[in-house]
This record gives structure tokens, C-alpha cells and sequence, in this order.
């Protein structure tokens, strides 16, 4: 790994220092230094198959058996992993800021492990399971043993509480984004690859409402084009630097 480039650490401190109203979104890469594996890339396979294709309402339709021995695998590593650096310094800035927006894509809980205290998840949490037809819902911990847990209220399958391509985001949480976009004076982006919409847009939205943009990343990403300044690092390494 190079050395990280100081005048872009020194860029993003500032830019982070002379701001109170601060929202950030993250994405696989702040838990990837916790063990967590990232989507794309190297990393983002399981048993030899793309993770993205269990990703899916039809995936789970098709062989819902295969679909939870992927999630059972993710859910019990969860247990393994603890938040890092770059999930504490998120709690830090939290704390000094007037107002604060973390939006997740993560569904590992880590930025609840490490502290933050109001936390919006874009793509829901392995943290629990729901039923996929009626509103029944329990911790994943609840979960029964068996290979397709049935609804112990209606008879259909249960599933993870996560999003899923072709599903719509949780309400509520797209709201908060939106709120946070329309009145960040700044908009913290980190380790995401930009390119699962609708949150590949946020940084382009904010931008485009007053905010300016500062990403963090191992590499170049469609969010650099709109980003003020981008620290190309690890971000556990990057954050505790820049947020103070
Ligand atoms: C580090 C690092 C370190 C590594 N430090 N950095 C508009 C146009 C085209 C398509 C669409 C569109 N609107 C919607 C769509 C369809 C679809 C979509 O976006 N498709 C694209 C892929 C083309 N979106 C949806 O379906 C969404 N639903 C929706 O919009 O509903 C309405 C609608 C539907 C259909 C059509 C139109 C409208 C739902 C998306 C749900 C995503 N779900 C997943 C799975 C969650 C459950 C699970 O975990 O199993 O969410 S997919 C997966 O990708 C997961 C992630 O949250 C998400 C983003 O991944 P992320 O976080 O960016 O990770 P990576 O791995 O991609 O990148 C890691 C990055 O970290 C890299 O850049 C590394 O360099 C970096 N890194 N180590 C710093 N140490
Ligand atoms: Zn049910």
C-alpha cells in the first residue's frame, strides 16, 4: 500500500473542520478491515459464486435452501467481526457535529457495534429476519435451525431482513436521505463502489444542493467525478486522520 497523500488528508480535514451539518454514506469497504467481505472485486465471492446472484428475489424464489446457506454463513461470521477504526472515528464526528446523517448500505451493524447512535440502513440488516409475505419479524438470532424456516404466524417462508435487487428501499430511510442530501454543508462518501443505485446518486444529489463532497476509497470510483476532494486509503486508517 503507498503512502497516503497528505495535501488530500489536509483537503478533506478542512473541508470535514469548517463544517456542523455532516452527512456520510458508507459502503462495504469501511467493514472490509474488520474481515467483512466487499461485494465487488477479489472479495466478493462465496463457495465460487458471485454474491450478487444470491442477492435476489429470484435467487431465494427459485432455491430459497441455497439462498439461506449464504445469509446463515453471513450471519454466523457476524459474530466473529468487531467494528474497526474507521467506525469509531464516524462516532467521534457524530458526537461534535450539530447535526449528523450516517446512511448505510452495510447490513453487518457494525456502526451500531461501534457506537453511532442513530444509524439510517439503506439495505436493511442481517440482524433480523421477516416473513416474505405477511409483517411478522424476529431477530435473526431467533432464527429456527431448520434449512427453509417457515413464518411461525403465517405459514410462508421467512427470509433475511435485507433489500434485495429489484426491491424497493425502505421508506423511511430513503426520507432520511433525503433530508440529510437537501441540508449537509458536507457529504462524507466511504468505501463504496458507487454503483447500486439509488445511493450511487446521493453524492451527485447532495453536490447538486450546495454539499461538497468528500470520498474515501482504496480506488477511483463514478463518485470521484463528483467529489471535492478523494483519499485514495484504508479507511480505517484514512478516517481517524481526517475526521479529527
Ligand atoms: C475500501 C476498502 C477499505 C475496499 N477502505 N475503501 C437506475 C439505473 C440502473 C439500475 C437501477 C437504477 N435504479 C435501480 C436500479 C436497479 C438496482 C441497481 O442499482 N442496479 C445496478 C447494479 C445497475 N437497484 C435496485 O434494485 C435497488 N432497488 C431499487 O432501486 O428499487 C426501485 C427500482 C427497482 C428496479 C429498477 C428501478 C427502480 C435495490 C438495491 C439493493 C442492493 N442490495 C445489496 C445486497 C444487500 C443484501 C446483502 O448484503 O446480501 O446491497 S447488493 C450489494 O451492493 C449490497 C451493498 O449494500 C451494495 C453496494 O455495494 P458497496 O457497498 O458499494 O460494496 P462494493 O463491494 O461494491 O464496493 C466496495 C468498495 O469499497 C470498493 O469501491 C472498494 O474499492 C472499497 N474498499 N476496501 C476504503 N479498506
Ligand atoms: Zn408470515
Amino acid at each position: 500500500m503507498s503512502a497516503l497523500d497528505e495535501r488530500d488528508l489536509a483537503a478533506a480535514a478542512d473541508l470535514l473542520s469548517d463544517a456542523s451539518r455532516i452527512a456520510v454514506m458508507t459502503g462495504a469497504g469501511i467493514s472490509a478491515e474488520s474481515g467483512v467481505p466487499t461485494f465487488r472485486g477479489a472479495g466478493g465471492f462465496w463457495r465460487g459464486r458471485s454474491a450478487m446472484d444470491l442477492a435476489t428475489p429470484q435467487a431465494f424464489n427459485r432455491d430459497p435452501e441455497d439462498v439461506w446457506k449464504f445469509y446463515r454463513y453471513r450471519i454466523d461470521g457476524l459474530s466473529r467481526v468487531e467494528p474497526n477504526a474507521g467506525h469509531r472515528a464516524l462516532v467521534s464526528l457524530e458526537r461534535r457535529c450539530e447535526r449528523f446523517w450516517l446512511i448505510t448500505q452495510n447490513v453487518d451493524g457494525l456502526h451500531h457495534a461501534a457506537g453511532s447512535e442513530r444509524v439510517i440502513e439503506l439495505h436493511g440488516t442481517l440482524a433480523e429476519v421477516r416473513c416474505r409475505v405477511c409483517a411478522y419479524r424476529c431477530p435473526s438470532s431467533e432464527l429456527p435451525d431448520d434449512p427453509v424456516p417457515g413464518c411461525p404466524s403465517c405459514g410462508d417462508l421467512l427470509r433475511p431482513a435485507v433489500v434485495w435487487f429489484g426491491e424497493d428501499l425502505p421508506r423511511a430511510a430513503l426520507a432520511e436521505a433525503d433530508e440529510a442530501m437537501a441540508h449537509c454543508e458536507v457529504m462524507l462518501v466511504v468505501g463504496t463502489s458507487g454503483l447500486v443505485e439509488p445511493a450511487a446518486s446521493f453524492a451527485r444529489w447532495a453536490r447538486s444542493r450546495g454539499a461538497s463532497i468528500v470520498e474515501v476509497n482504496l480506488e477511483t470510483t463514478p463518485i470521484s467525478s463528483v467529489a471535492d476532494v478523494s483519499v485514495f486509503g484504508p479507511a480505517g486508517e484514512v478516517l481517524p486522520r481526517i475526521v479529527g
